[in-house]
């Protein structure tokens, strides 16, 4: 039995990064218990304020995110936080070597009908050590990640994280406390028949986003020759998790529903961390066309087309959209 910390110290030297994770992970602790006592915790309903997204924030949002706040402005190696819940980032250790970006509570739509919500996480070099870290320090591409991961508060809660080139899976034992290595290379197969998309959108997407998912809807007798499935958590974390385990494609695609948003996740600390795991166990995750990783960002807070998971279906969709900007 492989312990997160043990793991952290097989797999990485660099001690900052190595400590920002368990204090990560720590918290995670703490939200999976909050959310195990659900109404009985006053954690459910509405936090009576929107945050940066214009979106209502719930208890747990608020929660999640003051005790991820808290945790790091104890970690001297965090010098500054960004997170989904907060206008700008907020500044910690000037001498720190890291920064940390998460959202800290996805699905939040979730919580209150006891279904999969998550963390997710990325982990940024800083570049100005020993000065005030401001937003346009975390203006850096997702290549330049040095860890990512997400933790799922499901029937059990679970940590995916890659640090170096792999990707590892852990199960909090509620027994021990211990994050229990149960997978140490997860990789995930090319091909797949199992998407994931909220179809109610369909009329807001492009044509070949359309095209797409009509192929895969006409299954066998359409030009893809085989039935597919569906699922949707309404939590990306549920979706890429179940990806990472089975394979899969996942997209919030751009869309014309709020023009000005491009689509609905976040490439900070939803498409990024997501992303780098993603191409680390063999899949890819692009924005349709480009690379995600590769996307030189402007705001922490910008917003970007996802079409993740199993590499040739990824291609698939590019191609297709190759082909619409071709005619
Ligand atoms: P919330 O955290 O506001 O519930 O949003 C979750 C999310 O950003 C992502 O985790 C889901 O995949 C997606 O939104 C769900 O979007 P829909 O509500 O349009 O299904």
């Amino acid at each position: 039995m492989t312990t997160l910390t043990q793991y952290l110290n097989n797999h990485s030297t660099n001690t900052a990064v190595n400590e920002t994770i368990a204090t990560i992970t720590e918290v995670g602790k703490t939200i999976a218990q909050l959310l195990r006592r659900g109404a009985l915790a006053d954690i459910l309903g509405e936090a009576g304020n929107q945050n940066v997204q214009g979106e209502e924030q719930k208890k747990l949002d608020v929660l999640a995110n003051d005790l991820l706040l808290d945790a790091l402005a104890s970690n001297a190696h965090c010098a500054g936080v960004a997170s989904e819940e907060l206008d700008n980032s907020t500044p910690a250790h000037a001498d720190g070597s890291l920064l940390v970006l998460f959202d800290p509570l996805d699905g939040s739509s979730n919580i209150d009908i006891n279904m999969a919500v998550g963390t997710i996480f990325s982990i940024l070099p800083y570049q100005r050590q020993g000065q005030i870290s401001v937003d346009k320090d975390f203006l850096q591409a997702g290549n330049q990640q040095l860890a990512a991961g997400y933790l799922l508060y499901g029937t059990s809660t679970m940590l995916a994280l890659t640090i170096a080139n792999d990707v590892a899976m852990f199960s909090l034992d509620p027994d021990s406390g211990d994050y229990v290595l149960i997978e140490e290379k997860i990789q995930i197969d090319a091909d797949t028949s199992e998407y994931s998309i909220n179809s109610s959108n369909y009329r807001y997407w492009r044509a070949p986003m359309q095209q797409y998912i009509d192929e895969l809807i006409d299954g066998e007798a359409g030009v893809r020759g085989r039935d597919f499935n569906t699922r949707w958590v309404a939590a990306m974390v549920g979706d890429v998790h179940r990806i990472l385990c089975r394979g899969g494609l996942f997209t919030y695609p751009f869309d014309t529903k709020y023009a000005h948003k491009a689509g609905k996740l976040r490439l900070m600390y939803e498409a990024n961390p997501m992303s780098l795991l993603i191409e680390r166990a063999g899949g890819g995750a692009t924005d349709a066309v480009n690379r995600i990783l590769d996307i030189e960002p402007n705001d922490i807070h910008q917003r970007v087309p996802v079409v993740l998971g199993s590499k040739n279906e990824v291609a698939y969709v590019k191609d297709l959209h190759l082909q619409h900007a071709a005619k």
